[in-house]
Protein backbone atom coordinates (compact mmCIF):
# COMPACT_ATOMS: atom_id res chain seq x y z
CA UNK A 1 0.00 0.00 0.00
CA UNK A 2 1.28 3.55 -1.04
CA UNK A 3 1.92 5.78 2.03
CA UNK A 4 -0.36 8.83 2.21
CA UNK A 5 0.36 11.55 -0.06
CA UNK A 6 2.41 14.25 2.05
CA UNK A 7 0.11 16.92 3.13
CA UNK A 8 0.45 20.41 1.77
CA UNK A 9 -0.89 23.63 2.96
CA UNK A 10 -2.75 23.17 -0.07
CA UNK A 11 -5.06 20.85 1.20
CA UNK A 12 -6.27 23.48 3.89
CA UNK A 13 -7.80 25.93 1.30
CA UNK A 14 -11.09 24.34 2.00
CA UNK A 15 -11.73 26.12 5.72
CA UNK A 16 -13.99 28.74 5.83
CA UNK A 17 -12.45 32.24 6.48
CA UNK A 18 -11.89 33.04 10.37
CA UNK A 19 -10.24 35.30 12.50
CA UNK A 20 -8.25 33.99 15.25
CA UNK A 21 -6.38 35.42 18.55
CA UNK A 22 -2.64 34.12 18.46
CA UNK A 23 -1.60 34.06 21.89
CA UNK A 24 2.33 33.55 22.17
CA UNK A 25 5.49 35.50 23.76
CA UNK A 26 8.00 33.74 21.25
CA UNK A 27 8.38 36.36 18.40
CA UNK A 28 9.63 33.66 15.80
CA UNK A 29 7.40 31.27 16.52
CA UNK A 30 4.19 33.69 16.42
CA UNK A 31 5.78 34.72 13.38
CA UNK A 32 5.63 30.86 11.75
CA UNK A 33 1.94 30.34 13.27
CA UNK A 34 0.57 33.68 11.49
CA UNK A 35 2.39 32.66 8.01
CA UNK A 36 0.41 28.86 8.63
CA UNK A 37 -2.94 30.74 9.80
CA UNK A 38 -2.97 32.53 6.90
CA UNK A 39 -2.10 30.21 4.62
CA UNK A 40 -5.13 28.52 5.82
CA UNK A 41 -7.22 31.04 5.94
CA UNK A 42 -7.21 33.29 8.39
CA UNK A 43 -8.86 36.59 7.66
CA UNK A 44 -8.06 38.51 10.78
CA UNK A 45 -5.27 37.57 13.14
CA UNK A 46 -4.71 39.55 16.50
CA UNK A 47 -1.25 38.88 17.97
CA UNK A 48 -0.68 39.11 21.87
CA UNK A 49 2.77 38.18 23.16
CA UNK A 50 1.19 37.86 27.02
CA UNK A 51 -1.47 37.26 28.79
CA UNK A 52 -2.71 40.56 29.62
CA UNK A 53 -3.06 41.40 25.57
CA UNK A 54 -4.20 38.40 25.22
CA UNK A 55 -7.17 38.55 27.35
CA UNK A 56 -7.64 42.12 26.16
CA UNK A 57 -7.75 41.66 22.44
CA UNK A 58 -10.33 38.86 23.74
CA UNK A 59 -12.69 40.94 24.81
CA UNK A 60 -12.37 43.53 22.57
CA UNK A 61 -12.45 41.75 19.12
CA UNK A 62 -14.06 38.04 20.10
CA UNK A 63 -12.01 36.46 17.59
CA UNK A 64 -13.62 32.64 16.17
CA UNK A 65 -10.65 30.89 17.22
CA UNK A 66 -8.07 31.34 20.09
CA UNK A 67 -4.37 29.44 19.81
CA UNK A 68 -3.21 30.17 23.43
CA UNK A 69 0.46 29.40 24.40
CA UNK A 70 0.57 27.90 27.94
CA UNK A 71 4.07 29.28 29.56
CA UNK A 72 3.77 33.43 29.39
CA UNK A 73 5.66 35.95 30.88
CA UNK A 74 3.31 37.31 32.88
CA UNK A 75 0.93 34.14 34.18
CA UNK A 76 -0.19 30.76 32.69
CA UNK A 77 -1.98 29.98 29.68
CA UNK A 78 -4.46 28.10 31.98
CA UNK A 79 -5.46 30.90 33.92
CA UNK A 80 -6.04 32.88 30.34
CA UNK A 81 -8.27 30.30 29.33
CA UNK A 82 -10.57 30.22 32.29
CA UNK A 83 -10.78 33.96 32.19
CA UNK A 84 -11.62 33.67 28.44
CA UNK A 85 -14.58 31.45 29.63
CA UNK A 86 -15.40 33.82 32.17
CA UNK A 87 -15.94 36.39 29.64
CA UNK A 88 -17.82 34.22 27.51
CA UNK A 89 -20.58 33.40 30.41
CA UNK A 90 -21.31 36.89 30.97
CA UNK A 91 -21.47 38.07 27.59
CA UNK A 92 -25.01 38.87 26.50
CA UNK A 93 -25.09 36.59 23.84
CA UNK A 94 -24.12 32.73 24.79
CA UNK A 95 -21.21 32.16 22.47
CA UNK A 96 -18.50 29.90 22.57
CA UNK A 97 -14.90 29.81 21.51
CA UNK A 98 -12.46 26.89 20.07
CA UNK A 99 -9.70 28.10 22.56
CA UNK A 100 -6.36 25.29 21.52
CA UNK A 101 -3.28 25.25 23.39
CA UNK A 102 0.00 24.91 21.61
CA UNK A 103 2.81 24.34 23.94
CA UNK A 104 6.33 23.06 23.89
CA UNK A 105 5.26 21.13 27.62
CA UNK A 106 4.08 17.83 25.91
CA UNK A 107 3.44 15.54 29.07
CA UNK A 108 0.08 13.83 29.86
CA UNK A 109 -0.26 16.00 33.15
CA UNK A 110 -0.09 19.31 30.91
CA UNK A 111 -2.58 18.09 28.28
CA UNK A 112 -4.61 17.16 31.47
CA UNK A 113 -5.03 20.22 32.89
CA UNK A 114 -4.98 22.71 29.36
CA UNK A 115 -8.31 20.64 28.75
CA UNK A 116 -9.36 20.73 32.61
CA UNK A 117 -8.81 24.83 32.98
CA UNK A 118 -11.19 25.05 29.66
CA UNK A 119 -9.20 24.72 26.55
CA UNK A 120 -10.85 22.38 23.29
CA UNK A 121 -8.13 20.77 22.22
CA UNK A 122 -3.69 20.63 23.14
CA UNK A 123 -1.47 20.96 20.14
CA UNK A 124 2.40 20.39 21.48
CA UNK A 125 4.76 22.04 19.36
CA UNK A 126 6.54 21.76 16.60
CA UNK A 127 3.19 21.85 14.95
CA UNK A 128 3.11 21.28 11.23
CA UNK A 129 0.78 23.36 8.80
CA UNK A 130 -1.42 20.92 7.80
CA UNK A 131 -1.84 19.31 11.65
CA UNK A 132 -2.64 23.15 12.74
CA UNK A 133 -5.18 23.15 9.94
CA UNK A 134 -6.60 19.67 10.70
CA UNK A 135 -7.58 20.93 14.33
CA UNK A 136 -8.97 24.30 13.42
CA UNK A 137 -11.39 22.47 10.84
CA UNK A 138 -12.75 20.32 13.46
CA UNK A 139 -13.51 23.17 15.60
CA UNK A 140 -14.65 25.08 12.83
CA UNK A 141 -17.11 22.18 12.46
CA UNK A 142 -18.21 22.18 16.01
CA UNK A 143 -18.53 25.98 15.43
CA UNK A 144 -21.25 25.25 12.45
CA UNK A 145 -23.36 22.72 14.23
CA UNK A 146 -23.57 25.20 17.61
CA UNK A 147 -24.42 27.79 15.53
CA UNK A 148 -27.30 25.19 14.11
CA UNK A 149 -28.43 24.38 17.07
CA UNK A 150 -28.83 27.54 18.21
CA UNK A 151 -30.52 28.83 15.65
CA UNK A 152 -33.44 25.70 16.23
CA UNK A 153 -33.24 26.70 20.25
CA UNK A 154 -33.99 30.57 18.71
CA UNK A 155 -36.81 29.26 16.56
CA UNK A 156 -38.64 26.87 18.77
CA UNK A 157 -38.21 29.94 21.52
CA UNK A 158 -39.81 32.06 18.82
CA UNK A 159 -42.75 29.83 18.00
CA UNK A 160 -43.06 29.10 21.70
CA UNK A 161 -43.83 32.69 22.08
CA UNK A 162 -46.22 33.27 19.26
CA UNK A 163 -48.33 30.06 20.71
CA UNK A 164 -48.49 31.53 24.00
CA UNK A 165 -49.89 34.42 22.20
CA UNK A 166 -52.17 33.17 20.43
CA UNK A 167 -53.94 31.12 22.92
CA UNK A 168 -53.96 34.50 24.58
CA UNK A 169 -55.84 36.54 21.86
CA UNK A 170 -59.60 36.15 21.02
CA UNK A 171 -59.92 35.27 17.34
CA UNK A 172 -63.09 37.09 16.46
CA UNK A 173 -62.11 40.59 18.51
CA UNK A 174 -58.27 40.32 18.35
CA UNK A 175 -58.74 40.85 22.32
CA UNK A 176 -57.29 40.01 25.02
CA UNK A 177 -59.38 36.60 25.66
CA UNK A 178 -60.20 35.22 28.88
CA UNK A 179 -57.15 33.24 29.51
CA UNK A 180 -54.88 36.46 29.15
CA UNK A 181 -57.03 38.47 31.09
CA UNK A 182 -56.57 36.24 33.89
CA UNK A 183 -52.91 35.95 33.98
CA UNK A 184 -52.72 40.14 33.43
CA UNK A 185 -54.90 40.54 35.89
CA UNK A 186 -53.13 38.72 38.72
CA UNK A 187 -49.98 40.19 37.77
CA UNK A 188 -51.24 43.50 37.96
CA UNK A 189 -52.82 42.92 41.14
CA UNK A 190 -49.47 41.78 42.36
CA UNK A 191 -47.67 44.99 41.12
CA UNK A 192 -50.41 46.66 42.50
CA UNK A 193 -49.75 45.89 46.24
CA UNK A 194 -46.23 46.13 45.54
CA UNK A 195 -45.86 48.96 44.33
CA UNK A 196 -48.74 50.69 45.91
CA UNK A 197 -50.93 51.87 43.71
CA UNK A 198 -54.38 51.58 42.67
CA UNK A 199 -55.84 49.49 39.98
CA UNK A 200 -58.79 49.75 38.26
CA UNK A 201 -61.24 46.72 37.02
CA UNK A 202 -64.46 47.36 34.72
CA UNK A 203 -66.77 44.61 33.74
CA UNK A 204 -68.73 45.48 30.71
CA UNK A 205 -71.66 43.53 28.59
CA UNK A 206 -73.33 45.26 25.88
CA UNK A 207 -77.14 45.94 26.64
CA UNK A 208 -80.04 43.57 24.72
CA UNK A 209 -77.32 42.02 22.80
CA UNK A 210 -79.53 39.08 22.89
CA UNK A 211 -82.09 41.18 21.50
CA UNK A 212 -79.95 42.33 18.57
CA UNK A 213 -78.57 39.36 17.68
CA UNK A 214 -82.15 37.81 17.29
CA UNK A 215 -83.04 41.63 15.18
CA UNK A 216 -79.68 41.25 13.04
CA UNK A 217 -78.84 37.88 13.17
CA UNK A 218 -75.40 36.44 14.71
CA UNK A 219 -73.15 37.80 11.61
CA UNK A 220 -74.42 41.00 12.57
CA UNK A 221 -73.78 40.55 16.40
CA UNK A 222 -70.28 39.22 15.49
CA UNK A 223 -69.63 42.58 13.36
CA UNK A 224 -71.08 44.48 16.50
CA UNK A 225 -68.67 42.84 19.10
CA UNK A 226 -65.20 43.65 16.75
CA UNK A 227 -66.42 47.39 16.23
CA UNK A 228 -67.32 47.56 20.18
CA UNK A 229 -63.75 45.72 20.88
CA UNK A 230 -62.26 48.76 18.52
CA UNK A 231 -63.92 51.50 20.44
CA UNK A 232 -62.77 50.09 23.84
CA UNK A 233 -59.08 49.65 22.72
CA UNK A 234 -59.38 53.57 21.63
CA UNK A 235 -59.90 54.47 25.09
CA UNK A 236 -57.32 52.22 26.45
CA UNK A 237 -54.60 54.89 26.37
CA UNK A 238 -51.97 53.85 28.41
CA UNK A 239 -49.29 51.45 27.17
CA UNK A 240 -50.42 48.75 30.10
CA UNK A 241 -54.17 49.08 29.90
CA UNK A 242 -55.49 46.20 28.31
CA UNK A 243 -59.33 45.33 27.01
CA UNK A 244 -59.97 42.00 27.26
CA UNK A 245 -63.25 39.97 25.34
CA UNK A 246 -64.14 38.56 28.94
CA UNK A 247 -66.76 35.80 27.06
CA UNK A 248 -69.50 36.72 24.65
CA UNK A 249 -70.77 40.04 24.61
CA UNK A 250 -68.55 40.96 28.40
CA UNK A 251 -65.91 42.76 28.43
CA UNK A 252 -63.10 43.40 30.99
CA UNK A 253 -61.04 46.39 31.00
CA UNK A 254 -57.50 46.65 33.27
CA UNK A 255 -56.48 49.89 34.23
CA UNK A 256 -53.06 49.82 36.39
CA UNK A 257 -52.23 52.91 37.81
CA UNK A 258 -55.50 54.00 37.64
CA UNK A 259 -57.74 55.56 40.68
CA UNK A 260 -61.15 55.23 40.94
CA UNK A 261 -62.01 58.69 39.38
CA UNK A 262 -59.63 57.98 36.49
CA UNK A 263 -61.45 55.00 35.35
CA UNK A 264 -64.68 56.73 35.98
CA UNK A 265 -63.25 59.77 33.56
CA UNK A 266 -62.41 56.62 31.02
CA UNK A 267 -65.79 54.88 31.29
CA UNK A 268 -67.61 58.71 30.36
CA UNK A 269 -65.36 58.60 27.31
CA UNK A 270 -66.54 55.32 25.89
CA UNK A 271 -70.18 56.01 26.40
CA UNK A 272 -69.09 58.83 24.55
CA UNK A 273 -67.46 57.35 21.80
CA UNK A 274 -70.55 54.87 21.64
CA UNK A 275 -72.30 57.89 21.17
CA UNK A 276 -70.64 59.27 18.40
CA UNK A 277 -70.30 56.87 16.38
CA UNK A 278 -73.59 54.91 16.78
CA UNK A 279 -74.43 51.68 16.32
CA UNK A 280 -78.14 51.16 15.38
CA UNK A 281 -79.97 48.98 17.75
CA UNK A 282 -83.61 48.64 16.45
CA UNK A 283 -84.84 46.58 19.82
CA UNK A 284 -83.35 48.53 22.90
CA UNK A 285 -84.93 50.07 25.73
CA UNK A 286 -82.29 52.43 26.44
CA UNK A 287 -81.28 53.78 23.03
CA UNK A 288 -81.52 53.53 19.46
CA UNK A 289 -78.34 52.38 19.41
CA UNK A 290 -75.78 49.92 20.88
CA UNK A 291 -75.34 50.52 24.08
CA UNK A 292 -72.89 49.94 27.23
CA UNK A 293 -73.22 48.49 31.29
CA UNK A 294 -70.22 48.65 33.26
CA UNK A 295 -69.15 47.80 36.86
CA UNK A 296 -65.91 49.96 38.25
CA UNK A 297 -63.99 48.40 40.88
CA UNK A 298 -61.25 49.72 42.14
CA UNK A 299 -58.44 49.41 44.60
CA UNK A 300 -56.19 51.36 46.38
CA UNK A 301 -53.38 49.49 48.89
CA UNK A 302 -52.39 53.18 50.35
CA UNK A 303 -55.83 54.11 51.45
CA UNK A 304 -57.55 50.40 52.19
CA UNK A 305 -56.45 47.20 52.95
CA UNK A 306 -56.66 44.97 49.55
CA UNK A 307 -58.48 41.53 49.24
CA UNK A 308 -55.62 39.57 47.00
CA UNK A 309 -58.46 37.14 45.62
CA UNK A 310 -58.54 38.13 41.83
CA UNK A 311 -62.43 36.38 42.56
CA UNK A 312 -62.86 38.72 44.64
CA UNK A 313 -61.70 41.41 42.15
CA UNK A 314 -63.53 40.26 39.72
CA UNK A 315 -66.71 39.71 41.99
CA UNK A 316 -66.92 43.40 42.84
CA UNK A 317 -66.74 44.46 39.68
CA UNK A 318 -69.74 42.06 38.56
CA UNK A 319 -72.05 43.14 41.39
CA UNK A 320 -71.43 46.87 40.02
CA UNK A 321 -72.14 45.79 36.89
CA UNK A 322 -75.52 44.09 37.98
CA UNK A 323 -76.15 47.63 39.47
CA UNK A 324 -76.20 49.32 36.42
CA UNK A 325 -77.99 46.86 34.63
CA UNK A 326 -80.66 47.49 37.48
CA UNK A 327 -80.58 51.01 37.42
CA UNK A 328 -81.92 51.16 33.45
CA UNK A 329 -78.34 50.22 31.84
CA UNK A 330 -76.63 52.54 29.67
CA UNK A 331 -73.91 53.67 32.17
CA UNK A 332 -71.37 52.60 34.50
CA UNK A 333 -71.83 52.26 38.09
CA UNK A 334 -68.59 51.77 40.65
P1 LIG B 1 -78.52 42.57 29.09
O1 LIG B 1 -78.79 43.97 28.72
O2 LIG B 1 -79.20 42.17 30.34
O3 LIG B 1 -77.06 42.27 29.11
O4 LIG B 1 -79.16 41.70 27.93
P2 LIG B 1 -78.42 40.74 26.94
O5 LIG B 1 -79.39 40.27 25.97
O6 LIG B 1 -77.24 41.39 26.39
O7 LIG B 1 -77.91 39.64 27.94
P3 LIG B 1 -77.75 38.10 27.86
O8 LIG B 1 -76.58 37.76 28.72
O9 LIG B 1 -79.07 37.45 28.21
O10 LIG B 1 -77.39 37.77 26.38
C1 LIG B 1 -76.13 37.90 25.86
C2 LIG B 1 -76.20 37.51 24.43
O11 LIG B 1 -75.00 37.80 23.77
C3 LIG B 1 -76.47 36.06 24.23
C4 LIG B 1 -75.88 35.80 22.88
O12 LIG B 1 -76.86 35.80 21.91
C5 LIG B 1 -74.96 36.99 22.62
N1 LIG B 1 -73.61 36.59 22.34
C6 LIG B 1 -72.70 36.09 23.20
N2 LIG B 1 -71.56 35.81 22.52
C7 LIG B 1 -71.74 36.14 21.23
C8 LIG B 1 -70.94 36.09 20.04
O13 LIG B 1 -69.80 35.68 20.03
N3 LIG B 1 -71.50 36.55 18.88
C9 LIG B 1 -72.77 37.02 18.86
N4 LIG B 1 -73.24 37.43 17.69
N5 LIG B 1 -73.54 37.07 19.95
C10 LIG B 1 -73.05 36.63 21.12
MG1 LIG C 1 5.66 30.67 25.84
MG1 LIG D 1 -73.96 39.24 29.26
MG1 LIG E 1 -76.61 39.22 30.84
MG1 LIG F 1 -75.68 41.92 27.66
Amino acid sequence: MNPPAPCSAMNTTSLQPFSILVVEDHPAVRSMLVGMLRTAGAQHIWEADNSQKGLALFEAHRPDLVLLDVILPDGSGLDVVKTMREIESSSQQQTWTPILFLSSLNDEQAIWQGIEAGGDDYLTKPVTPTILAAKLRAMQRLLVMRKQLTDVSQALQDANEKLIHLVEIDALTGLVNRRGFDRILELELRACLRDKQPLSLVLIDIDFFKRYNDACGHLEGDLVLKQASHLLRSVCLRPRDVAARYGGEEFALILPNTPKAGAMTLTRGLTRVFQQYPQPHPNSDVAPHITLSGGIVTIDPNKTPVDERLDYLILQADVALYAAKKRGRNRFVH
